[in-house]
């Protein structure tokens, strides 16, 4: 029942003020500083307060009259696995095309940065992409590498150090779409933002323009922004990386629910719940859903939610940019571009901005 959950008041009122993403980071900051300020704290307290604040969004989320569920919940440990089988399917092309294109010009993007930045980057993970850039930047400052996952972020740095000896390394465990802050001894006019992976286009539109507002507060005036984001086309490739035929990317988004009935007390019967991915010609873009294969209902946690055959619940879009439009989004930031970088095919594009 919600009215025994501790936390409704608290989540529910601060939910008022802030999106899932800023309250997802509020309470991650929150319980940072709990276990870093004492060892006593065991790390119960921070799961049950993450819980708490997943248990609300989902029962908030299926409350909703078009159900949803937010997409940063697919990365529990079997989910980020499945993203990572997901890069490696033929039809999955933006990861294999984004570090094409950063292999293949990685010395000009270099250029471009120019010499002693201090490069931070969104959404780190394991860093790959990014040791193409640091092997071709001229003497940088500082690496910062922010990224939600702690343990995972700090593994990465660690290794970092080892392969790059002379450069500060710098992680933070962050959640880059709030208003988190660059530790006041690395703002420098030299700051470039990376942000690989076409994260952007998981965004809505608004919420895009307002990450990208405060990238522009965030990097210098000698400095700016790198970011990879996938480009508009052909429907049938695009149907087919977001429903390939092995099913993989059908298994990422039902990991969901079986994630759901693993850490909250829940009974999806998955089985009778499928994928869904259709192209949104209009809005020039993937959106993802899952969908009921008939009439039932679900226990979230005490609380009970019925199903319609056929009713869809939301989890992701995958926003598919024209150069034009996106040029028009950092236009509204303050940003402009000033080079671009795409394959053969024009899949995907690598665009450099900087502050007006
Ligand atoms: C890499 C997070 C942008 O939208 O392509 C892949 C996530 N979802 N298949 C994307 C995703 C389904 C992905 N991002």
């Amino acid at each position: 029942m919600v009215h025994s959950n501790p936390y409704h008041l608290c989540s529910g009122c601060l939910s008022l003020l802030f999106s899932p993403f800023e309250l997802f980071l509020k309470v991650r900051l929150f319980m940072s500083t709990q276990s870093s300020s004492s060892a006593l704290h065991p790390t119960t307290c921070e799961s049950s307060a993450e819980a708490s604040v997943f248990l609300q969004d989902v029962q908030s989320g299926l409350a909703k009259s078009q159900k949803e569920l937010h997409c940063k919940y697919f990365y529990d440990e079997r989910g980020s696995q499945l993203f990572d089988q997901i890069c490696e399917l033929e039809e999955y092309y933006p990861t294999r095309t984004e570090l094409g294109i950063m292999a293949e010009h990685a010395s000009a993007i270099a250029e471009r940065i120019g010499s002693e930045a201090v490069l931070v980057e969104y959404g780190s993970g394991s860093s790959t992409k990014t040791r193409l850039l640091l092997d071709h930047l001229d003497s940088a400052q500082a690496y910062l590498p922010v990224d939600i996952s702690g343990e995972h972020l700090h593994q990465t740095a660690q290794q970092l150090r080892v392969d790059y000896g002379d450069l500060d390394i710098h992680p933070i465990v962050a959640d880059f779409t709030t208003s988190f802050r660059l530790p006041a001894s690395y703002v420098s006019p030299r700051t470039t933002i990376y942000f690989p992976g076409s994260t952007i286009g998981n965004l809505k539109t608004e919420e895009a323009i307002g990450l990208l507002i405060s990238i522009a507060e965030k990097c210098g005036p000698s400095g700016g922004l790198l970011i990879g984001f996938d480009l508009a086309k052909d429907e049938a490739v695009l149907k087919a990386a977001y429903d390939d035929a092995a099913g993989v990317t059908a298994q990422f988004n039902l990991n969901l629910l079986h994630r759901i009935n693993r850490e909250l007390d829940a009974d999806f019967d998955v089985k009778r719940f499928v994928h869904v991915a259709i192209y949104n010609q209009e809005e020039s873009r993937i959106e993802i859903f899952i969908e009921s294969l008939d009439e039932q209902k679900v226990c979230v946690a005490g609380e009970l939610f019925h199903f319609q055959p056929g009713e869809r619940i939301f989890t992701e879009y995958s926003h598919k940019y024209r150069v034009d439009q996106f040029v028009s989004m950092a236009a509204q930031a303050g940003l402009k571009m000033d080079a671009l970088w795409t394959d053969s095919n024009d899949y995907f594009a690598v665009m450099h901005l900087s502050p007006v």
